[in-house]
């Protein structure tokens, strides 16, 4: 499971890649009482709905899929369970259903406190070392497939809290419907996507690495991830998703970080205030792609991406860079690097096949060991449109 001392290394890192200085908050644990959560399956057929409810102390749990069912555990020595009339063990687990088909809708609400819930399938993060950020080579890959029909509802609340979808290595998630998250103030962390892809992606020490191949989280809904205040990181890492993704990190030094993701509708992300990082690899959107980094000082990069409709990037007011490469864009691109002393830096090949525009950057840097692969008319159009 994720730590808050995890979290905060991981931002360090990532700010430490782009030589850039942040205020990085003591994200040291609490020592509030943990408390209880309680499961509900309510509803029958489309209706069905597991409801699982926290409350104002920190909540560590792990929603489990495994071969023989679905388990709500607790994650932490003195979280409690309660499920029907069955109460669980400190730290104990309760099993929800034989199935490995969930109830066809999700809501979790875990109110204040720092929370940390993960929708596990397979393998639980427990079992991977996060000094390393490697799968051990103990890991035993836990051939399962999981389904919820219809829509997920998270609501985190107050405090540092962390969300997470994770896929093991010889498992599978599909979500028909749409998922939207809501990780309330305070520094949060929303990571979704196959378990050691994600793990790549946070310990990747640049945008170069490439990130695990196979996507066996399916999200065939809207995907929309609400930051709040407080210092965020979302990641998406090897997922496919059938519609509309938004992610806004809201106010403060936010990372975005969206890597090996297949998009077929709309790709919105938002930085709003704050020096934000906002990387997009490896990445195939279908739809229109609007990125805004909000004020603040911020960093984009755009490697390996496939963008087939028009695009918006405005990096908004402060000095601002972005660095732009090894894409395919066959839409419509907009540009512009709004107020501030802002500098595009292009390297190795990009075809655009369509006029783009740029606005307001003050400088251009083209990486001189890539030129070659550079289709030097196109990129020409799009430094002087
Ligand atoms: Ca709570
Ligand atoms: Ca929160
Ligand atoms: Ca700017």
């Amino acid at each position: 499971m994720w730590t808050k001392s995890f979290f905060g290394n991981r931002r360090r890192l990532c700010m430490n890649n782009f030589g850039i200085a942040a205020d990085v908050q003591n994200l040291e644990l609490r020592t509030l009482p943990a408390g209880t959560v309680t499961a509900i399956i309510s509803g029958t057929g489309t209706k069905e709905r597991l409801t699982i409810t926290g409350d104002n102390a920190n909540n560590e749990i792990v929603l489990a899929v495994r071969p023989t069912g679905l388990f709500l555990k607790a994650d932490d020595s003195d979280t409690v369970i309660k499920f029907g009339k069955q109460t669980s063990a400190p730290g104990g687990e309760l099993k929800l259903k034989d199935s490995t088909t969930l109830p066809q809708n999700l809501s979790i609400n875990m109110k204040n406190g720092d929370d940390n819930v993960e929708i596990a399938v397979g393998d639980h993060f427990d079992e991977i070392s996060e000094s390393t950020g490697k799968l051990p080579d103990f890991i035993t890959a836990t051939a399962v497939s999981a389904t919820i029909g219809s829509t997920v509802s998270v609501t985190m609340g107050n405090g540092d809290d962390v969300f997470d979808f994770a896929v093991g290595p010889a498992a599978s998630l599909v979500i028909g419907g749409a998922v939207s998250v809501d990780l309330g103030s305070g520094d949060d962390m929303y990571a979704a996507g196959a378990t050691e892809a994600i793990f790549q992606t946070l310990f990747s020490t640049s945008i170069g690495q490439e990130i695990g191949g196979e996507k066996r989280l399916t999200m065939q809904g809207a995907v929309s991830v609400q930051g709040g205040s407080g210092y965020d990181l979302l990641l998406m890492a090897s997922a496919v998703c059938g519609g509309a993704v938004t992610l806004n990190s809201g106010s403060q030094d936010n990372i975005i970080d969206v890597a090996n993701l297949q998009v077929t509708g709309k790709l919105t992300i938002n930085g709003s205030s704050g020096s934000d990082i906002v990387v997009l690899r490896q990445t195939v959107v279908g739809g229109a792609t609007l990125i805004n980094t909000g004020a603040g000082d911020d960093v984009l990069a755009i490697k390996a991406v496939s963008l087939s409709k028009g695009s918006s990037i405005n990096l908004g007011a402060g000095d601002d860079v972005l660095s732009l490469g090894e894409s395919d864009i066959t839409g419509s691109i907009t540009i512009d690097g709004s107020s501030g002393h802002d500098n595009l830096a292009v390297f190795s090949a990009i075809t655009t096949n369509t006029f783009a525009k740029k606005l307001r950057f003050e400088e251009t840097t083209l990486s001189a060991d890539s030129l070659g692969d550079v289709i030097v008319s196109q990129i020409s159009s799009m430094l002087n449109g």
